[in-house]
């Protein structure tokens, strides 16, 4: 996929947490180490009454009606937070104060009665027996935060390892907002900072795209607060045109995390402006919460599983290697072991010039091609999925993927090596848009824009195999030592028998 680098730059030094501003649907204060005022949001007399303006506050100690919310998050840390509530004369607030490692931040969202929403049971379920069992419970998730937030659409936006995403769960497609279930979408269209952010929050709301930021004010002139983990930070403009080119006015994002990465993020849109309250979003986050940590035990459970199944089968090729005693002798049965443990379509060991094959192979001219390649790398294991893209000039005809094992040394005069190879598979991949077409040039000529079709176009990918597993490394690694220690085997019983 082609991105012209300046576009990636583009999108990548903007300063999401340095923005400056805030989105209008409430009220921030900052205070530094002493305790005093160091900015406030412009709107802050808005709701904090006309005296409050922030020539008055800036400076000041942190207004009397914070005290106590301020007691209660005494102990928060970086990247912390605290919610409470507060209230001033009429005004009651949901108050949710951070800290950046440098000041205590407050944001102040009003918060009108009827608006309290009651809240919902995080809902238990089991721990899913199988993949459609996951599915079945994701999507009812889904529809849980459907329900509990009125937006129209619900996503299951999942990230694949090279960064872009797919829509792998949906509800909510009867809004008339357009199908993205199935859809996949470049890692451009989420930058890097922006990941890190929501990797750190429970959820990023924008209820209404297009409202006017609030420019925040300070005590000395150009320092902005970094606020990393303060969801009032004004929207990208990029992000809101890119909203707008969608049909969405309001956006929630709660992520799913897994092993400290980002795996997906479950995204809520609206066609209409559309605010939540902190203890909605909290309630969501619970659900989300609740299912984070099932998806973790039920991929936990998967792996033992796997690894369960593998031991059993290493037991077989142990039992292979030591009735046949030698590389050689066992190959017959062995590689059909290889072809079925590693799903492989073929199989190629080679001892000194000899070679031995099984099934759908490399020709030997590729084969002698990739392994004076592959000899340069000093890794035990190397595995490729694009062979015509890894290693160019080789002579490939059906092979397009292929997993080395090497030094597999019989001894000082004979070097062995594993080679298992897997067929071209035809992929499909069918995107939101063009993903060579990330953004429009602006005809105005001030830089980029988002794209604007979201229209599925399907890419043909060529020239690559089914993409080897990320635990294959490790198994292969493992395979290396049973060959290695089963060839010393004929020895061992020769000097068990000479005893
Ligand atoms: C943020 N982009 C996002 C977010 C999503 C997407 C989910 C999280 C914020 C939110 O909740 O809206 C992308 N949304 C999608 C995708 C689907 C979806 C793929 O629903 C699919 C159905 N975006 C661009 C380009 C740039 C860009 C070209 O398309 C860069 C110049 C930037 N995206 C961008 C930025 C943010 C963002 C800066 C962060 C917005 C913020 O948190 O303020």
């Amino acid at each position: 996929m082609v991105y012209s680098p300046g576009f990636i730059a583009q999108c990548e030094q903007e300063k999401l947490h340095l923005s400056g501003a805030i989105q209008p649907h409430g009220v921030l204060l900052v205070c530094d180490r002493q305790g005093l005022v160091s900015h406030v949001s412009a709107n802050v007399a808005d709701w904090l009454g006309e005296n409050a303006t922030p020539a008055f506050l800036l400076g000041q100690a942190l207004p009397h009606f914070l005290h106590e919310v301020d007691a209660s998050a005494a102990s928060l840390n970086r990247g912390e937070r605290y919610v409470g509530q507060c209230h001033l004369a009429e005004q009651e607030f949901d108050v949710v104060v951070s800290d950046n490692g440098e000041q205590r931040l407050f944001e102040l969202y009003p918060v009108t009665a009827h608006a309290r929403p009651l809240m919902a049971p995080v809902t238990s379920q089991p721990l899913p027996e199988d993949k459609a069992e996951l599915a079945k419970q994701c999507e009812q998730l889904l529809q849980t935060l459907q329900e509990m937030s009125g937006f129209d659409r619900v996503l299951y936006y999942r990230f694949l390892p090279e960064g872009d995403g797919e829509v792998t769960a949906e509800v909510g497609r009867e809004a008339g907002m357009g199908c993205y279930l199935g859809l996949r979408f470049p890692a451009s269209d989420i930058p890097q900072i922006a990941r890190e952010l929501y990797l750190q929050n429970p959820w990023r709301t924008i209820p209404h795209g297009k409202a006017e930021p609030v420019a925040i004010v300070s005590r000395e002139e150009g320092a902005v607060p970094n606020l990393s983990w303060v969801d009032l930070r004004s929207a990208s403009p990029i992000h809101v045109e890119y909203m707008t080119n969608m049909g969405v006015s309001a956006a929630v994002s709660l992520p799913i995390v897994l092993g400290g990465e980002l795996d997906a993020l479950i995204s809520c849109h609206a066609a209409t402006p559309r605010q939540l309250t902190v203890s909605q979003l909290s309630a969501m986050h619970a659900e989300v919460n609740a299912f984070n940590l099932r998806l973790r035990d039920y991929k936990a459970r998967r792996r033992l599983q796997v690894f369960d199944g593998l031991q059993h089968r290493f037991g077989q090729a142990q039992a292979v290697m030591m009735r046949h005693g030698s590389l050689e002798a066992a190959w017959p049965e062995l590689s059909q072991w290889l072809l079925y443990t590693f799903q492989a379509d073929g199989a190629v060991l080679t001892i000194g010039d000899t070679h031995y094959t099984q099934g759908s192979v490399l020709s030997m001219e590729a084969l002698a091609a990739l392994k004076a390649q592959v000899g340069q790398d000093d890794r035990s294991v190397w595995i490729s999925e694009q062979l015509a893209h890894d290693c160019p000039g080789l002579p490939l005809t059906a092979v397009a993927g292929v997993a080395v094992v090497r030094d597999l040394a019989l001894d000082p005069h004979h070097t062995a090596e594993l080679y298992l190879c897997r067929e071209e598979t035809l992929y499909q991949v069918t995107w939101g848009g063009s993903p060579d077409k990330p953004v429009d040039y602006r005809q105005d000529g001030r830089g980029i824009a988002p794209r604007r079709s979201f229209e599925a176009w399907v890419e043909q990918r060529f020239g690559h195999s089914r993409p080897w597993s990320p635990s294959a490394r490790l198994y292969l690694l493992k395979l290396r030592a049973l060959l290695q220690k089963a060839k010393t085997l004929p020895e061992e019983k020769t000097a068990s028998g000479s005893r």
